[in-house]
């Protein structure tokens, strides 16, 4: 087994020098703030990768096992009376963790799967290939789907297809150092927990970005082929045929790892967190510029989501050129003139956190930390709530969350946190119930059909239908180095027929909500959610 400890001295010295790459990067020129979109001819630098060697995580420090306290998994998760971390508070304004259990490998990747489970991975053990599970977070159970062969997957971009399979693209060359891609995707059925190869890429690719769009293909951008060496083409997957071709040269760019793009409703993909926004016409295989983020730009360190509504970007910490901040800035689509607006701070500077959209649209910020990769963790959560826009601080955790850490919605409404590559809680996640599961009783779905077109009425029975007061759809995650590919809340129109249930209406369209598999969930008055029920999209 390969545990890392804390690091060591040459590591920090590493990050250190990292970290001023990192600023001397990242540093603003002119605050010029672009309106509209233009024609891009900005220059295309090639941006810092800022990760540690992996053979300096994997190696440094005891190898010996992690053994993890505490009652056991299935008393955690199926006890009445969950562990509380932060007594003191009331959970119904905090919220409320479980104490860490053992996951059996370090949570590098996360991604919700439509079975309700979690499909968690890492990097190989012994000879053979990357470590995966799937856990259950109701049952707790774990299952071993490693790979059985020589194929590295951390490090690569996951999206869920419109069927459910997962789409790992890129990784780690097997035994390779730090920043060696290949060129392989791999894909995930959770029907046989099974990984069969996809189709090769036009490059190798670590840290790399993937994005469905609305027809149901998978755009796949950045990361790089060797240390320092940008993979700069973009990759167009089709799942109905299992191919892969190249755009344009039109397409190509030298990117960040891991950038931080999301699908508009435009169909357009924004890239946004450097210091140019840039939209990406999947169309035409062109880029186009838009404003200028206020911070100067963030690393591949910050946390980026698409907020409820659709139209507006918050990139949120991480470290833009004056080293890691507790800003949270806003772009709206929507508005005539886009531009950066900053928004209320966090209470707390975070590199390497989360960002969960919550089941009632609110934003847990999890983990992360002050310093570096681990150092400095911030143990608090915050939630902001999107429209009074403030945060408040939640319970604290028990382990440090930051690099290499995950944290993903599940479809009972609490959170999983888990991951981080160093430490005694590597290995660990827990369980974050959000204050609105103190709020009294939830709602209920009795039934709702399991698949849905665009633009169609549908009917969502529930003895609760007095009460409610949102219905809306949050798509499947899949999360890693702070990025949560296609994470997406979407709301719903709706009305109550009484006695008859609710009648709602689907996305317009699939830019608004790309094919694939969506909790919907329904909300009272109070903002508690039910459980959600599963909903193929498309
Ligand atoms: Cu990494």
């Amino acid at each position: 087994m390969r545990v890392t400890s804390a690091t060591t001295g040459s590591e920090q010295g590493r990050i250190r020098r990292l970290l001023r790459g990192l600023a001397s990067r990242f540093r603003p020129s002119a605050r010029s703030s672009l309106v509209g979109w233009t024609g891009d001819a900005g220059p295309r630098l090639p941006e810092p990768g800022g990760q540690l060697d992996r053979r300096t995580f994997l190696l440094a420090g005891t190898t010996s096992a992690v053994l993890v306290g505490g009652p056991s998994l299935t008393a955690l998760l199926g006890g009445p009376t969950p562990k509380l971390q932060a007594a003191a508070t009331d959970p119904a304004v905090t919220g409320q963790w479980t104490a860490p259990f053992n996951l059996g490998l370090v949570s590098i990747h996360a991604v919700l799967l439509h079975t309700g489970q979690v499909l968690l991975f890492s990097w190989p053990n012994n000879s053979v290939g990357s470590a995966a599970r799937v856990w259950d977070p109701v049952s707790g159970s774990l299952t071993d789907v490693s790979l059985t062969y020589q194929r590295d997957i951390f490090c690569a971009g996951m999206t869920v297809l419109a069927d459910g399979r997962v789409l790992a693209a890129g990784g780690h060359l097997y035994q390779g150092v730090f920043g060696n891609g290949v060129a392989n995707t791999t894909i995930f059925d959770p029907a046989s927990n099974a990984w069969t190869e996809g189709p090769i890429m036009s490059q190798a690719r670590w840290y790399p970005t993937t994005i469905e769009l609305a027809d149901g293909t998978v755009m796949i951008f950045a990361g790089t082929q060797a240390p320092k060496v940008a993979a700069t083409t973009v990759d167009h997957y089709d799942p109905l045929a299992n191919t892969i071709t190249t755009l344009p040269a039109s397409a190509s760019r030298a990117m960040a790892t891991y950038p931080r793009m999301k699908l508009t409703t435009s169909g357009l993909l924004a890239f946004t967190n450097q210091a140019i926004t840039r939209l990406f016409n999947p169309a035409t295989s062109t880029w186009a510029v838009g404003p200028r983020l206020n911070s100067g730009g963030r690393a591949a360190n910050d946390t980026s989501v698409l907020l409820p509504g659709l139209t507006k970007i918050m990139e949120i910490g991480g470290g833009p050129s004056a080293g890691v901040t507790n800003t949270a800035e806003i772009l709206d689509l929507s508005s005539s003139k886009p531009a950066w607006q900053y928004t209320s701070p966090m209470h707390y500077a975070r590199l390497w956190a989360n960002t969960v959209l919550l089941a009632d649209g609110s934003l847990l910020m999890v983990g992360g930390g002050t310093s570096g990769y681990y150092q400095g963790p911030i143990r608090t959560a915050e939630r902001y709530d999107p429209v009074a826009a403030t945060w408040t601080d939640m319970a604290a955790q028990t382990a440090p969350r930051m690099y290499h850490a995950t944290a993903l919605l599940l479809p009972d409404g609490r959170v999983l946190s888990a991951g981080q590559s160093a430490g005694k809680y590597q290995q660990t996640g827990e369980i974050f119930s959000p204050p609105y599961l103190f709020a009294g009783a939830r709602p209920a779905i009795s039934s709702a059909p399991a698949t849905l077109g665009y633009g169609q009425q549908f009917t969502i029975a529930t003895p609760d239908y007095a009460s409610i007061g949102r219905v809306a759809l949050v798509r499947a995650s899949s999360v890693t180095h702070s990025n949560d590919f296609d994470q997406r809340y979407v709301d719903l129109t709706y009305q109550s027929n009484g006695s008859g249930g609710l009648t709602a209406t689907s996305p317009p369209d699939s830019n608004h909500a790309p094919p694939g598999w969506y909790m919907l969930f329904i909300l009272n008055t109070s903002g508690v959610p039910s459980v959600a029920s599963w909903i193929q999209v498309g």
